[in-house]
């Protein structure tokens, strides 16, 4: 029996559901009641009988990485911040802004596996006809929810497949009070896989909470430096729209803490609101996120990490061009 959603127009689990994003077809109430036995951790191998093309369009799980990893291993960037920091709307805007002809400084697009993904997250960015935005639900804090975003980028002869791994804030609030929390294994996955790191601090919740945020960020940035064995940490001060509202001393004890623990690293301020006279944080340094994430991935670190790749058992199949 096909696992076809019976909602009309909806294309989940193949394409995009209609009603939510990525995975989330799961917690949908007509998906449910149609295809009751279906678990999150089992959907990939249900799926699999489906499926024609090894790839289906959604956000990637870690056993399909492999079909990402014939050219050269794909580099991991793990997405770090509280709930609400604004990963993955964060991740929502970097495409947009290249489907509107954004440009990463010497990296052109050169394609994605996850194409419908990253379409259902742009969607939500998009300006209702009552001028409001509906930003995307929070992400699943499931241990087995995984999402792995692609993107193929090309710089001459060289090229990278890059993959942005969004991930619930909550799991990664648990795993920073405790590295071995049951319920954190997505989180320490992410951890030991990434070869780089989007660390986002909240504006929003340093205004609102004050020394709660601050002391939720200290935390989960000192997990973080733990053992990053010279991988690279970019620091994004998300939701900068409201940056002059955050108070000056709260916002320089955590300037100070955090270029004291990533002395390497570079420090962004992005929005997805583009007010006017604050265009630049919107529509220029979501992307200087990435070509600096970009940038430091290029440097030589201090230890190589090994992502898991599946072995053609052929030397031809197993080639990886560099
Ligand atoms: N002021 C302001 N608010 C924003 C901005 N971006 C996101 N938000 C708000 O922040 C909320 C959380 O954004 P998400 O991208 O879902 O945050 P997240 O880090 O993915 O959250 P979790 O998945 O729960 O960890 C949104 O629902 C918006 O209300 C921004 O640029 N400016
Ligand atoms: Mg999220």
């Amino acid at each position: 029996m096909r696992n076809n959603c019976p909602n009309d127009g909806c294309a989940a689990p193949k394409g995009l559901c209609l009603k939510s994003s990525t995975h989330e077809h799961l917690k949908c109430e007509t998906w449910l009641e149609k295809n009751a036995s279906i678990q999150i951790g089992e959907t990939k191998k249900t799926t699999d009988k489906l499926n024609y093309l090894p790839w289906t369009g959604e956000a990637l799980q870690p056993e399909d990485i492999s079909i990402i990893s014939e050219r050269a291993a794909p580099l991991i960037v793990g997405m770090v911040g509280t709930a609400d920091a604004g990963k993955t709307s964060f991740l929502g805007m970097i495409y947009t802004l290249l489907f509107n002809g954004g440009r990463i400084k010497n990296w052109g697009f050169s394609g994605s596996t996850t194409l419908a993904a990253w379409e259902t997250l742009a969607q939500y960015l998009k300006i209702t006809s009552d001028g409001s935005v509906n930003f995307p639900a929070p992400t699943s804090s499931h241990p087995e929810f995984y999402s792995l975003y692609h993107l193929a980028l090309k710089n001459g002869n060289t090229f990278r497949d890059i993959l942005f791994s969004d991930s619930s804030g909550e799991v990664f609030s648990d795993w920073s009070e405790d590295v071995n929390d049951d319920n954190s294994a997505n989180a320490r996955w992410i951890y030991k896989s990434s070869s780089a790191f989007i660390f986002m601090v909240d504006s929003a919740a340093l205004i609102e909470k004050r020394g709660r945020a601050v002391s939720e960020i200290v935390q989960m940035a000192g997990q973080l430096a733990a053992n990053l064995n010279g991988r690279p940490v970019v620091i994004v001060w998300t939701k900068s729209d409201m940056e002059s509202e955050i108070k000056p001393t709260i916002k320089a004890s955590i300037e100070e803490y955090l270029s004291e623990l990533f002395p390497k690293s570079t420090s962004i301020k992005v929005s997805n609101f583009p007010k006017s006279g604050q265009e630049q944080i919107c529509h220029i340094n979501n992307l200087l996120v990435i070509e600096n994430v970009l940038l430091a991935l290029n440097r030589p670190i201090g230890a190589k990490f090994e992502i898991p790749i599946s072995s053609a058992g052929d030397y031809f199949l197993d080639y990886k061009g560099r």
